[in-house]
């Protein structure tokens, strides 16, 4: 049975100290909050825990923290995509001996790869570690790294078992949706209603952290056939999103779990800090929208 991972998962973020290391502490309060939702998973270590700009201890160090922190019984997939083959293995295999229910890994995206490399990389990382994957497609220039053929190669693997799809096109969500019975992520949150009537079975998203009740309303709604109700929320989430994109997503959305007494201090260095317009822009969304 391919299709077992299904419903909300937040896309965690890590809160980082003045120094840009892990908020151990504030970590785990974090994790305690959202864990008071009705999710179904986290998903650890992707674009908005700022994996990418991570060292691959820092990132074993994450992964072992969530791990540790998640008292409750959700399932908990590692994001271990690197440019590296060698570090995704190891990450991988790191993820499933601490009880990661899987892993998932963004194509190597600096180099043009061909689509037997992008191939060889996904059969490489299972055939070592041996544990479900959800390809996470993403690709920043907008274009796919995968053709539909790949795909259905990358599905035939037996361990091989959904997709975290963060891409517009959501034909090609449905095409993937043909190739077999498996997990079909949501990328894009202002695109999950649309998703998920094309097939998605369920969530992954950054925006989740600072408005999960919305998301797990939504799909909800229509998964009870809800059209409406999910429109309306849908309506809601774009109208938010559409300011944080104005504002920078990851900082904007740091700045209000923030807000909600979780100091997750600024991202990453090269992100940028916010502004102090860009911050009465976002108090007055949190006001109005999401206190
Ligand atoms: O995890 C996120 N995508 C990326 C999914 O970080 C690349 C989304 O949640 C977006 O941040 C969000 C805003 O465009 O949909």
């Amino acid at each position: 049975m391919k299709n077992k991972y299904n419903g909300i998962y937040i896309a965690l973020m890590t809160p980082f100290d003045e120094k840009e290391n892990i908020n151990e502490k504030v970590l785990e309060a974090y994790i305690k909050y959202l864990l008071k939702f009705d999710i179904q998973g986290f998903y650890v270590g992707g674009s908005t825990a700022e994996a990418l700009m991570m060292q691959d201890e820092e990132r074993k160090n994450l992964f072992k923290l969530v791990k540790k922190y998640t008292t409750k019984d959700i399932k908990l997939i590692a994001h271990v995509g690197s440019l590296s083959t060698k570090s995704a293995i190891d990450m991988g295999l790191y993820a499933k001996e601490l009880g990661y229910d899987a892993i998932s890994a963004i194509v190597p995206f600096y180099y043009g790869l061909s689509q037997d490399e992008i191939l060889s990389y996904y059969f490489d990382i299972v055939s070592a570690v041996k544990h479900d994957m959800i390809i996470y497609n993403f690709s920043p220039s907008g274009n796919s790294p995968f053709t539909l053929q790949t795909f259905k190669k990358l599905f035939e693997n037996e361990h091989i078992v959904g997709i975290k799809h963060t891409s517009q096109n959501l034909f090609a969500l449905n095409q993937i949706k043909s190739l077999g019975n498996i997990s079909i992520f949501n990328g894009y949150d202002e695109l999950m209603l649309a998703g998920l009537s094309m097939g998605a079975t369920g969530g992954i998203g950054s925006t989740y952290n600072i408005m999960p009740q919305k998301y797990i309303d939504l799909y909800s709604a229509f998964n009870s056939g809800d059209m409406e109700k999910a429109k309306a929320i849908q309506d809601e989430i774009c109208e938010i999103i559409t300011t944080l994109i104005e504002c920078g997503v990851l900082p904007s959305e740091k700045y209000l779990v923030s807000k909600n007494g979780f100091d997750m201090g600024d991202c990453k260095k090269p992100f940028a800090k916010l502004t102090a317009d860009n911050k009465k822009i976002l108090d007055k969304l949190y006001e109005e929208k999401l206190s």
